[in-house]
């Protein structure tokens, strides 16, 4: 009786940890919001295995509960042992094929989209072609085929494969776009190949999914998908060089001197910091913060601070030199 009334007495509380559990969606970084066709094969294979063992562990229970209540032992019964079976051929056929149909279920799809979803669209016409570099935290993409490079925020157009090639500069990170698709490592010294696709323009949140170092779990970036056209006039903007105005002619100076050996801020250049045209354009800085003046100070002053381990050196410049170097990079914008 007792026992009956603390399960009756827990309810409440499962109830508050299905309300936090529901609450952790976020539409743009959920693979059970499948935003396009590798995510909805992939969503596929997950409710097959999830009503499968659904099934499964159902007819156990029904089965469990049954015997129990079936040959429980009944009121004036004395300790009896049950009469002793052993080897019944029909129930081993049966408990022996039914694991077996249910793994074939499983299998024989899974293997099908495994083989589909590898398929290598670097040199198919119609995909876009982008090379992914994972580094100690951030994230460098290239497209080879456009001429263009950028950082932590990667933009693709809709209705299009995006042939992925992966690698990674220093330790094992895993690329993760959970509305798009399944996750791949970037390995160094390895290419690793797949696609993605995107059904409509949205911006969606990526992660990198492999416990890589400090600042592992703020190795964030955004993947903005956009239709055709605007996409192209993303690729010309790009490759158009920002008009620096007057006032922070003073920061490019100072960036020149100091930032350029790492950040290039041209259509293509790659190096050993995220490639900077177009910065104040981007969602975030540094793939986590808002646009902030006062944190871009911050950033520049002292990266560890914000990114502990992060391969940016801190830099102990005078207030005017980082108000410049502010509103320098605050003009690295695209063009409307
Ligand atoms: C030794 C190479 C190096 C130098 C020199 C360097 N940086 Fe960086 N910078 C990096 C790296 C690496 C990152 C990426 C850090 C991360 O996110 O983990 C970075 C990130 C940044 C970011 C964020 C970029 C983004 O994609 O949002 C900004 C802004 C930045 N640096 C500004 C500067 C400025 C300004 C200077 C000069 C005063 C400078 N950096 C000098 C290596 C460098
Ligand atoms: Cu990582």
């Amino acid at each position: 009786m007792i026992r009956w009334q603390n399960l009756w007495r827990s309810i409440p509380l499962f109830g508050l940890m299905m309300l936090l559990l529901t609450g952790c969606g976020d539409d743009t970084i959920s693979a059970l919001k499948p935003r396009g066709p590798v995510a909805r094969d992939q969503m596929f294979l997950m409710k097959l295995s999830f009503f499968i063992m659904l099934l499964v562990v159902v007819v156990v229970f029904v089965l469990y509960i049954y015997v129990l209540l079936r040959f429980r032992k009944k009121k004036g019964e004395k300790d009896i042992i049950p009469k002793q079976v052993e080897g019944s051929h029909t129930l081993e056929i049966i408990w022996t094929t039914i694991p077996i149909i249910l793994l074939l279920i499983l299998a024989v799809p899974t293997v099908q989209y495994t083989f589909k979803l590898l398929e290598d669209h670097r040199d198919n016409k119609d995909a876009l072609h982008v090379k992914v570099t994972a580094h100690a935290f951030w994230w460098q993409f290239d497209y080879p085929s456009l001429g263009i490079a950028t950082a932590q925020d990667l933009v693709i157009p809709t209705g299009k494969k995006i042939a992925f090639e992966l690698t990674a500069s220093d330790v094992k990170h895993s690329f993760w776009v959970p509305s798009l698709g399944g996750k791949m490592d970037t390995n160094v010294g390895q290419t690793n190949v797949y696609y993605l696709e995107a059904d409509d323009a949205d911006t969606f949140l990526g992660k990198c999914a492999e416990l890589c170092g400090a600042s592992h779990s703020l190795m964030d970036f955004k993947v903005k998908s956009m239709e055709p056209a605007d996409f192209d006039q993303w690729v010309s903007k790009m490759k158009t060089p920002a008009a620096i105005p007057a006032e922070a002619k003073a920061g490019e100076q100072l960036f020149k001197d100091n930032c350029l050996s790492c950040h290039a801020v041209n259509a293509q250049g790659l190096g050993a910091g995220p490639n900077l045209n177009g910065f104040a354009s981007r969602e975030k800085v540094a793939g986590i913060l808002p646009h902030d003046d006062e944190l871009l100070k911050e950033w520049i002053k002292d990266p560890q601070s914000i990114k502990p381990g992060a391969k940016m050196p801190a830099f102990a410049l005078k207030d005017q030199e980082l108000n410049d170097l502010v509103k320098y990079l605050n003009s690295l914008k695209l063009p409307q």
